[in-house]
């Protein structure tokens, strides 16, 4: 119940502010804000209230030893609630696949995301398309300059630019039961500081990426899209310093959410010192260029650290207060690739713990119908 006052709270005087200064404007006229708009007020509330929404990736599709079950979520089954913010992957909507990557059907995530939005919740999607020279996979790194070689091809960027426009599709798709578009949060390009993607840090210059992000973002303008909010997301790969978080940035207009992407890999230590210097610069970068901060990616594989939400999480988030945060995904067809407790895991009460925190909050906690 404290949790909710404090977002309605924040979200009175956001609404007030935004009100204010349109009367201020006598030739203004009652204009809607757009979904995206939205939507950035709600996680403003979020950091303005200090409270982190939790998200978790195809929570509702599948868990361990469960898939495709109505309304299932590992992260309900422990805590009695869904998850603030549920993220979807896009990979191969490019393609026109029925399915995307890990084979959730994209009917299934349309009506999935239709869904959470129903309930409260908000829906964040990623992108891992295809090696555009090879139709390998995102992680096929083998056409070596890989950015360098697309911008210098006008027909591999009129590729990368159909396929924007495939992704751009399935977001003007999203509607509500009245036919609104639903307002999501899109993070492409992610983890770029990396070396794992054919997009990564080697496989271009800084103005190449930048490129990319352009070339995404016309194709959803062109379609009039207004329910997008768009998250940067350097991987804590190559980024000791605030200038190597910014270095590939593309800029205030395409960007509203300044997120990081760092996983636990069972050194406490390192942990510590990869979020300080990436969240640190994700924190600083959204406090002066007046965007939202978020732990955009995060989690440890398999919970190998005991307590990792108490112990390792939350003083991470303490430390770098941001608006939300979003695990990884519960495989149930790889074994240990789980990144929340699933009913009967020995980290089930921390999990709990973690719920109950005032300054964490999951769906119920943002229902502004509740
Ligand atoms: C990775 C793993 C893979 C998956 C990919 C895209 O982190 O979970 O199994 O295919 O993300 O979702």
């Amino acid at each position: 119940m404290k949790k909710i006052s404090l977002i309605f709270a924040a979200l009175a005087i956001a609404a007030c502010t935004a009100g204010c200064s349109q009367k201020n404007n006598a030739e203004s006229t009652a204009v809607e804000p757009s979904p995206a708009d939205m939507l950035i007020t709600r996680l403003q509330a979020f950091a303005d209230s200090g409270l982190t929404a939790f998200g978790h990736h195809d929570d509702t599709a599948y868990g361990i030893s469960w898939e495709y079950a109505a309304d299932s979520s590992d992260v309900k089954a422990v805590t009695g609630d869904y998850p603030a913010i549920i993220n979807w992957d896009l990979g191969l909507v490019e393609l026109d696949s029925a399915r995307q990557l890990d084979g959730v059907p994209f009917d299934f995530m349309r009506a999935e995301i239709a869904k959470h939005h129903a309930r409260g919740g908000i829906n964040s999607l990623s992108w891992h398309p295809v090696n555009p020279f090879t139709g390998g996979s995102s992680w096929d790194v083998s056409t070596g300059a890989t950015l360098t070689r697309i911008m210098a091809d006008s027909a591999m960027v009129d590729t990368l630019a159909a396929w924007a426009g495939r992704a751009a599709d399935f977001v003007a798709s999203l509607r509500d039961a009245d036919g609104r578009r639903i307002p999501v949060m899109f993070r492409p390009w992610h983890e770029h500081t990396g070396t794992w993607f054919w997009w990564g840090i080697n496989s271009g210059t800084p103005e190449e990426y930048v490129r990319l992000w352009e070339i995404t973002r016309k194709a959803f303008d062109d379609r009039g899209l207004d329910n997008v909010v768009w998250v940067y997301s350097p991987d804590k790969s190559n980024v000791d310093t605030y200038d190597d978080y910014m270095s590939r940035y593309p800029g205030d207009e395409y960007v509203d959410v300044m997120g990081a992407d760092v996983y636990h890999f069972g050194n406490e230590e390192e942990f510590d010192r990869w979020i300080d210097a990436t969240l640190g610069s994700a924190v600083r970068a959204a406090r002066e260029h007046g965007k939202i901060a978020a732990l955009s990616e995060t989690g440890c594989e398999g919970l190998k650290v005991d307590n990792w939400y108490m112990q390792s999480l939350l003083p991470a988030l303490q430390r770098w207060p941001v608006a939300f945060v979003t695990v990884w995904r519960n495989c149930p067809v790889k074994p240990g690739h789980f990144y929340v407790p699933y009913p009967g895991h020995p980290g089930e009460q921390d999990f709990r713990d973690f719920h109950d925190q005032p300054s964490i909050a999951f769906c119920s906690d943002i229902n502004e119908d509740k």
